[in-house]
């Protein structure tokens, strides 16, 4: 049996034949991701770094607006069309495919007028007017699990049973979509590393990678790059993380994820072809 993942003008199989993981690269296009210059050179930035993941071999390019470490204050819908909007109709041809990162229902209509091929929404689709605004697509939509909020999610983070609680969270919110009419083809999940947990937290659930895909019989996106369970593991500040990163995508990927989300695209394609290569599963 093969499964698809309908992703706007593609379709990944994520089981049975014709599997691969597809690694989606990370441009941020907030204004503390480059030095001053205002809206123009932020423009040219988010360009170039977009034509190096290209030319480093990316399936997915994810445009996000918003900075959601923790402590991050948020942003405004003006705003944040305002960085967006320009990225998405510049790369939207360049030949990967385009996941836009935000979790407000009008950058999402937008988007996907503009032509994205997936909504990656960090909060679930909880916002009202969230599912309604992606009811009529055929994007893929990241159903992602955060409790609380990016200003206060690393103060407490508490699970009766973190993988049973995120598996019940991400259930429910993928069957809310479906009850608006949305094909489930169109769903993939996310533990959402660093979203309100601890590494204990963060650790057991890539362990539980393919346990949350059995669970729900969704395909899965991992994104773990440069993140701090890389830096408790291996005691290396952010600039020092990729190899670990590229280490947590492998065992995600190992447990069948079909997408890596990842600041490294060259180190992590040039990982996963050797993987694959060398790796006995069929999966
Ligand atoms: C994630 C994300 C993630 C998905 C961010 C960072 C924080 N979207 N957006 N999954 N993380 N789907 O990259 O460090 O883990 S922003």
């Amino acid at each position: 049996m093969q499964s698809t993942l309908q992703f706007g003008r593609f379709n990944f199989p994520w089981r049975g034949q014709g599997v691969r993981a597809r690694v989606m690269g990370i441009l941020n296009v907030t204004p503390d991701s480059f030095s001053d210059g205002g809206h123009y050179q932020s423009l040219e930035f988010a360009l170039s770094h977009a034509e190096q993941m290209i030319q480093e071999g990316v399936d997915i390019i994810d445009i996000g607006g918003e900075s959601s470490r923790p402590g991050a204050p948020p942003v405004s819908l003006e705003d944040e069309l305002r960085r967006v909007m320009p990225v998405l109709y510049a790369v939207r041809d360049m030949g990967p495919a385009i996941s836009v990162d935000t979790y407000k229902p009008q950058v999402m209509r937008e988007a996907i007028i503009a032509g994205a091929d997936m909504i990656n929404d960090i909060n679930g689709f909880r916002a009202p007017g969230a599912i309604e605004a992606v009811k009529d697509s055929d994007c893929a939509l990241c159903i992602m699990h955060m409790q609380s909020d990016p200003q206060h999610m690393q103060l407490a983070p508490l699970y009766t049973n973190v993988v049973e609680d995120i598996i019940n969270f991400l259930r429910e919110r993928a069957e809310a979509l479906m009850a608006a009419g949305i094909d489930p083809r169109r769903l993939c999940i996310d533990p959402g590393f660093g979203f309100g947990k601890t590494v204990e937290h963060n650790y057991a659930l890539l362990k539980a990678t393919a346990r949350l895909m059995n669970a729900l019989n969704l395909p899965l996106l991992a994104g773990l790059s440069r993140k701090s369970m890389v830096g408790a593991v291996t005691g290396k500040p952010v600039e020092q993380r990729m190899a670990g990163s590229v280490g947590g995508a492998l065992a995600a990927v190992a447990q069948g994820a079909l997408i890596v989300r990842v600041h490294d695209v060259a180190e992590t394609v040039d990982a996963l072809k050797v993987f694959q290569a060398g790796s006995p599963l069929q999966r």
